[in-house]
C-alpha cells in the first residue's frame, strides 16, 4: 500500500457525497461486551439484517474477528465477503478509512481513532486495533493512503455533500478529547485539506445524550445538493428542542460551498424516548474504570442516521408512532431509491445506528 505525504486537496481528490455511486460498503461483526448486550447476539442479527439490505445493490463485506469468522461466514450469505480482520468494536463508520475520489481514482484517508475522546472521556480503552483498520482495509482494497493519523476524527463527525460542503459539530470536533492542541481554524483547515472542501458548516450540537461527543451523523444529513435532513421535535420541554433549534438557526442562515441557500427537512425524532431497560442492562459485561450504565437512560435514538444505498436508503426504527412518519419523511427525499425499514433497537443500546455501522466505499 502506498502512502502519500500529500492531501487530498493538494492532489485534487474530495470526499464525495453518500447519496452518490457506491462500490461497496464495510461493516464490522460486533462481539463486544460492554459494547453489546448478552454477548451480542441479537446485535448479530441486527447486523445482518443491515448487510442483506445492502448486499441488494452493493458489494458488501464485513470484517470479523477470528472468533466470530465461522459464525459469521454462517449467519451471512455467500455473495457477502467476510474478511478475518481484529477490532475493539464494531463501528466502520468511524474508524474504516474516509474515502476519497478525484472522479476516476479512489483513496483512503486515514485519521488517527481514540474511542471517542481518548482518556479524556474515550468510551473504551485499548483502542489500538480499531485505529489500525483504515490502513488494513486501504491494503485490502488496495487503495492509496493519505496519512491524518496526527488528528483525531471518526468518520460519524462528518458528512460531505459531495461539493465542497462539510457538516459537522463544535460539540464534537472541538471537544477537548480529540485534538484540544488546534484551534477552531486549524481543526477547520485540517477538514478542508483532508477531505478537500471549500467550507465547513458548524452546527452547534448534535443529539441529546449521544455518547460520541454529539457526532453529526445522528442530528444532520444531506440528502441531496442543497438539502439536508434535520432531527426535530416541537416538545420545547424536552432537551433536544434546544439542540435542534440551534442547529435550525445556522442552517437556516448558511450557505454551502456554492452559495446556494440549504433547505432544510425536519425529521420528527420518536415521540417516546428510547430508553435502555434493566433487563438490556444486565445484558452488559462493563470493563473496571468504564462508565456504567443505568437502567431507564435515554438512548440517542435518531431517524438521520439512515445509510443510503445505491438502491436504497436503510432507515432506523424503534417500534414508536413515529417510524412510520419518518419512512414517509426520509423516503420522499430519495426518488427511485427502495425504502429499508429496519429494526434498530438492538443497535442503538450499543450506542450507535445504522449509519455508524457502516462505511461506505465510492465507485
Ligand atoms: O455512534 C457511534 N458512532 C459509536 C458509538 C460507540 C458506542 C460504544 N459503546
Amino acid at each position: 500500500m502506498r502512502v502519500l505525504d500529500t492531501t487530498p486537496k493538494q492532489d485534487g481528490f474530495y470526499m464525495p457525497a453518500e447519496f452518490s455511486e457506491h462500490y461497496g460498503c464495510i461493516l464490522i461483526f460486533p462481539e463486544r461486551s460492554d459494547s453489546w448486550q448478552y454477548g451480542a447476539y441479537a446485535a448479530r442479527k441486527a447486523f445482518v439484517k443491515v448487510c442483506e439490505a445492502i448486499a441488494q445493490s452493493e458489494k458488501v463485506t464485513v470484517c470479523a474477528s477470528d472468533r466470530q469468522y465461522e459464525n459469521a461466514r454462517r449467519m451471512l450469505p455467500p455473495h457477502i465477503r467476510v474478511a478475518e480482520m481484529s477490532s475493539n468494536d464494531s463501528w466502520a463508520r468511524d474508524y474504516a478509512p474516509t474515502f476519497v475520489t478525484n472522479g476516476q481514482i479512489i483513496r483512503g484517508v486515514n485519521w488517527s481513532f481514540n474511542a471517542w475522546g481518548g482518556l479524556e472521556d474515550g468510551l473504551y480503552f485499548p483502542w489500538d486495533k480499531d485505529d489500525r483498520m483504515a490502513r488494513k482495509l486501504c491494503d485490502l482494497y488496495d487503495k492509496s493512503m493519505y496519512d491524518a493519523s496526527g488528528f483525531v476524527l471518526e468518520g460519524g463527525s462528518i458528512h460531505s455533500d459531495g461539493e465542497g460542503t462539510i457538516l459537522a459539530t463544535e460539540a464534537c470536533l472541538l471537544s477537548r478529547g480529540r485534538n484540544p492542541e488546534l484551534s477552531r481554524a486549524e481543526i477547520e483547515q485540517e477538514l478542508k485539506n483532508y477531505l478537500g472542501a471549500q467550507k465547513i458548516v458548524w452546527l452547534p450540537r448534535g443529539i441529546y445524550n449521544d455518547e460520541t461527543n454529539e457526532h453529526v451523523d445522528n442530528v444532520c444529513a444531506f440528502t441531496s445538493p442543497g438539502h439536508v435532513v434535520l432531527a426535530w421535535t416541537d416538545d420545547m420541554d424536552d432537551p433536544q428542542y434546544q439542540m435542534s433549534s440551534a442547529d435550525l438557526e445556522i442552517l437556516e442562515n448558511e450557505t454551502d460551498a456554492r452559495g446556494r441557500k440549504i433547505e432544510v427537512h425536519k425529521v420528527y425524532i420518536p415521540k417516546n424516548p428510547v430508553c435502555i431497560t434493566e433487563y438490556e442492562l444486565s445484558g452488559f459485561t462493563f470493563e473496571e474504570g468504564e462508565d456504567e450504565r443505568e437502567a431507564g437512560e435515554r438512548l440517542a435514538a435518531s431517524y438521520v442516521n439512515f445509510y443510503i444505498t445505491n438502491g436504497g436508503v436503510l432507515i432506523p426504527q424503534f417500534g414508536d408512532v413515529m417510524d412510520e412518519p419518518a419512512l414517509k419523511a426520509i423516503g420522499s427525499l430519495f426518488e427511485g431509491r427502495k425504502v429499508y425499514p429496519i429494526y434498530a433497537r438492538d443497535i442503538i443500546v450499543g450506542g450507535g445506528n445504522i449509519h455508524c455501522i457502516t462505511q461506505q466505499i465510492p465507485q
